[in-house]
């Protein structure tokens, strides 16, 4: 049998694994709101993916409204609240259709598994989850510099696996998530609309479509 042209799956969380991307949605939207700021769903798409602090500047800057970074602090740790407030119930239920067969089939297949999150609420969800023991790694906000759609957070996920960027495929469900992974040299499986990720090689609406082996003929070499 031919060898899968892949070595490890790297997934992001929020959106791809779990629904939490509705939580910063609606999380970013009371704060923006409160603030007298117009927010809504097509805004938010350049919001997924996106650092704490990197999202709240792009919502003050399209607001046309400036903060000192005392304030700005504040209000991130605001939203943060009631995030948290919101994935506080969170359990394994709250996997998404496919996410853990997508998982489960990845290792079976004899390939690493990895999670790619900018979140600093990332290991407290794979904890509520009860998927942290289904990654090889993990690498989030405190192992890296630089937020999506810089590579970093790939090729660390990359580099902890001893991997060269082209033995792994990235999942994702932001444009600056699929940005990120094709920066890094990977193949970028995308989750959502193909008319929004056009940046992606592959789209599908969910986990629930995964399917490892359609991705071989579009691997390079
Ligand atoms: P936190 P991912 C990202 O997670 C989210 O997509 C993004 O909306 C959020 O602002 C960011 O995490 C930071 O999250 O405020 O919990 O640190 O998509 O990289 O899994
Ligand atoms: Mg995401």
């Amino acid at each position: 049998m031919r060898r899968h042209p892949y070595r490890a799956v790297i997934f992001d969380l929020d959106g791809v694994l779990t629904d939490t991307a509705h939580y910063h949605y609606l999380a970013w939207k009371q704060l923006a709101n409160s603030l007298g700021c117009h927010f809504d769903a097509t805004f938010n798409e350049q919001l997924k993916g996106v650092d704490r602090m990197g999202s709240l500047e792009l919502i003050l800057a399209a607001a046309g409204k400036s903060c000192s970074e005392q304030e700005k602090l504040a209000l991130a740790e605001q939203k943060n609240r009631h995030y948290q407030q919101l994935i506080a119930v969170m359990q394994p239920a709250d996997l998404l259709p496919g996410a853990a067969d997508a998982l489960q089939a990845v290792r079976a297949a004899g390939l690493k598994t990895a999670l790619a999150s900018v979140s600093k609420n990332a290991s407290a969800v794979l904890q509520m989850l009860g998927i942290t023991s289904l990654f090889d790694i993990v690498v989030d906000a405190a192992g890296i510099r630089n937020s999506k759609p810089d590579p970093e957070i790939f090729l660390a996920a990359a580099a902890q696996l001893q991997l060269a960027p082209q033995d792994c495929l990235g999942v994702e469900d932001s444009i600056a998530g699929i940005r990120a992974i094709k920066s890094a040299g990977m193949f970028a499986l995308g989750i959502g609309k193909a008319i929004i990720l056009t940046e992606a090689d592959v789209v599908i609406s969910g986990l629930d479509h995964f399917n490892l082996h359609d991705y071989w003929q579009a691997a390079p070499g």
